[in-house]
């Protein structure tokens, strides 16, 4: 019998399991990978790539819980099998939600706010209008586009940066390395939604924050492997930059003693922008086995060429 190979968090197996055997019976769930016959796995479901994804000779699928596939080492999955990422509503709804958090919070000093009631200071700030406020997009998929969405009726002006040219209501689209420098001219507030890849590795460098406007703030809801984290700590420091507020470092977690921890003008949370609840998990990934079986394509399916 067909089998999935269960690589994630086991809290999350009983959910799965009653929707494959309600959906897709003749696929039975394995979590632990002695108690099956490599030969029946066909699909692993997993956050990393396991180290031994060639003892499955009949395997065709790997899905990344995840809705990148970065911390999957590429080198381990044998170039024939698929790889796919975890493309769901869910996913975007959240980030809608954290860059909403995070835009207005930047927008209206939260940072500046936050240290002034440490102090017991009364101390209200000039307010800028939407407006005024330029907002760049890096990144403009599923989750950068679906977070433009939720901002565009604030009254931001808002600009993106893709690899390919985009056409998108609302947006002032950028695209390619030609284009960097003039989007980041006139970015107020820059958003990194991007996937990482080779090419976007430390794309927010010293360089990148020399581009943006002088206090020019940063949301981070990317990757930690995006950023050079001393060269932000630098640009708050020197006031090129005028705060940030991330949810992804390196390493995760972030060590206790790490300076952004206490940075006045960072605020950091622990990778939580978007979490995938399981039953979507689960009918995100049973919906593509379905698609698979029936010789179409698979919804998230990777570009092994692109890295994303
Ligand atoms: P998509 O693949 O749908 O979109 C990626 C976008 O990035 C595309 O617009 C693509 O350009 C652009 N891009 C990729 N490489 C480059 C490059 N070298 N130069 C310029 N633009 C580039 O991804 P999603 O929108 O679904 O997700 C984006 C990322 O969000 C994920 O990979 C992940 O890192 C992060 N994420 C973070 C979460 C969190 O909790 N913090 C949760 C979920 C996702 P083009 O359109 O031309 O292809
Ligand atoms: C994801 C994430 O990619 O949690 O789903 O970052």
């Amino acid at each position: 019998m067909a089998a999935i190979l269960f690589n994630v968090d086991m809290k999350r197996a009983p959910v799965f399991a009653e929707a494959l055997a309600r959906e897709l019976p003749d696929i039975r769930l394995v979590t632990d990978k002695t108690a099956v016959d490599p030969a029946d796995v066909r699909y692993v479901l997993t956050w990393l790539a396991p180290d031994d994804l060639t003892r499955y000779p009949n395997l065709e699928v790997v899905f990344s819980t995840g809705a990148g596939v970065d911390q999957i080492d590429l080198s381990r999955v044998p170039a024939h099998l698929k790889l796919v990422r975890m493309v769901d509503d869910s996913i975007g709804r959240m980030m809608q939600e954290y860059a909403t958090l995070a835009v207005l919070a930047l927008h209206r000093d939260l940072p500046d706010y936050l240290a002034f009631k440490a102090k017991g200071q009364w101390k209200p700030l000039p307010v800028r209008a939407a407006a005024e406020r330029r907002i760049g997009v890096l990144g403009l998929g599923a989750l950068g586009q679906a977070v433009i969405e939720r901002l565009v009726p604030f009254g931001f002006p808002i600009s993106g940066w893709s690899r390919t040219p985009k056409t998108i209501p609302h947006v002032t689209c950028f695209h390619g390395d030609a284009q960097f420098n003039a989007f980041l001219a006139q970015s107020d507030l820059l958003i990194c939604m991007l996937p990482l890849t080779p090419e976007t590795t430390a794309i927010l460098n010293a360089a990148t924050f020399a581009g943006l406007p002088r206090g020019a703030s940063l949301v981070h809801m990317g990757r930690g492997g995006h950023l050079d984290q001393a060269a932000l700590l630098e640009a708050l420091d020197s006031g090129q930059l005028s705060a940030a507020f991330m949810d992804v470092t390196i390493p995760e977690p972030l060590p206790a003693d790490h300076p952004i921890w206490r940075h006045p003008k960072i605020i950091l949370t622990p990778h939580i922008a978007s979490i995938t609840p399981s039953d979507r998990v689960a009918r995100a990934v049973i919906d593509n086995i379905k698609r698979h079986q029936a010789g179409h394509d698979m919804i998230g399916l990777i570009d092994r060429s692109r890295g994303y």
